[in-house]
């Protein structure tokens, strides 16, 4: 892996943009279960009973039970030295750097990340599901212990929803344009994703088409390795800040 390490560093270093697209792994070192690993979220679920819209329709206190139970372990866990890696990249003044997320625990916000591109939203948001105009607009909602009365929009009183983006939702197209610019760079690292979600997944193959230098940080093999340039394998928490010493390094 020292090999693969350098030539990224090196990448790196000569680079004038560098766009990171995270997942659930950035976030496990954290404690923040992942979706489809061995103790996965999706094991115990399937997201088509719990991520959908009309999984909400049927049964709104099952989704929000889950969501409820999801802020409860995420509350507890801090940003790892991955996110606090990436955040200091993003405040880089000689490199632009894009974090594009996937991930809906807000880690990388905590962290500090400058420009953060959140494309699927946030665990701790939610908004008006019977919608109505103000409600469109997320708000800030840490509701963990739920009631026989279900979280409610604050403008018309109606039933709120996570202000997250499910199976069969279009994603916000201002965050989908931001990534898409993002993904005009010079290097383009996919980190701790299994490469299965989309669109989120296809940035890597747009980066690549604009002649991005593609590398992917997992612990194992994903859709993403057969298109990157260097696959290295190993944990984000400690790729990415052995990835930054040898930048200081040089
Ligand atoms: C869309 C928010 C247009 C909610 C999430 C049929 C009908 C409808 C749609 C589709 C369809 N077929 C395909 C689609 C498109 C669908 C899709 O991609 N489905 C997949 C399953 C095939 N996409 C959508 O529906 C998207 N919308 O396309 O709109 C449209 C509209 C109508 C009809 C058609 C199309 C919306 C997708 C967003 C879904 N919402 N989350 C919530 O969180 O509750 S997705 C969810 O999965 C999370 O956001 C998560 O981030 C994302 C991806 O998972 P990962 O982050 O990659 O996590 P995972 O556990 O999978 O992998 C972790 C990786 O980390 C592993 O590789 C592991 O090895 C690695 N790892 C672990 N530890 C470490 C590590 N790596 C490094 N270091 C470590 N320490």
């Amino acid at each position: 892996m020292q090999e693969e390490l350098r030539t990224l560093a090196s990448r790196l270093r000569a680079a004038r943009t560098v766009t990171v697209m995270t997942g659930a792994g950035v976030s496990a070192a954290s404690g923040v279960p992942t979706f489809r690993g061995p103790e996965g979220l999706w094991r115990s679920f399937r997201p088509e009973d719990l991520a959908t819209p009309s999984a909400f329709e049927r049964d709104p206190a099952l989704v929000w039970e889950w969501y409820a139970w999801r802020r409860q372990r995420v509350a507890s866990c801090r940003p790892n030295a991955a996110h606090e890696v990436l955040a200091r990249w993003s405040h880089d003044e000689s490199t632009q750097v894009h974090v594009v997320t996937q991930n809906v625990d807000d880690l990388h916000l905590r962290a500090g990340t400058r420009g953060l591109i959140r494309l699927h939203g946030s665990l701790w948001e939610a908004k008006c599901f019977d919608g109505c105009a103000a409600g469109a607009r997320a708000w800030r909602d840490e509701t963990v212990t739920l009631t026989n009365r279900l979280p409610r929009c604050p403008h018309c009183d109606g039933l709120a929803r996570p202000a997250v983006v499910w199976f069969g939702e279009s994603l916000d197209a201002t965050d989908v344009a931001r990534a898409a610019e993002a993904a005009s760079c010079d290097v383009f690292l996919t980190v701790g994703t299994s490469a299965i979600v989309y669109p989120a997944a296809g940035f890597a193959r747009i980066a690549r088409g604009r002649g991005a230098y593609i590398a992917e940080i997992n612990l194992e093999q994903t859709p993403a390795s057969a298109s990157a340039d260097v696959s290295i394998f190993g944990a984000a928490e400690d790729v990415l800040p052995t990835l930054d010493r040898l930048l200081v390094a040089g």
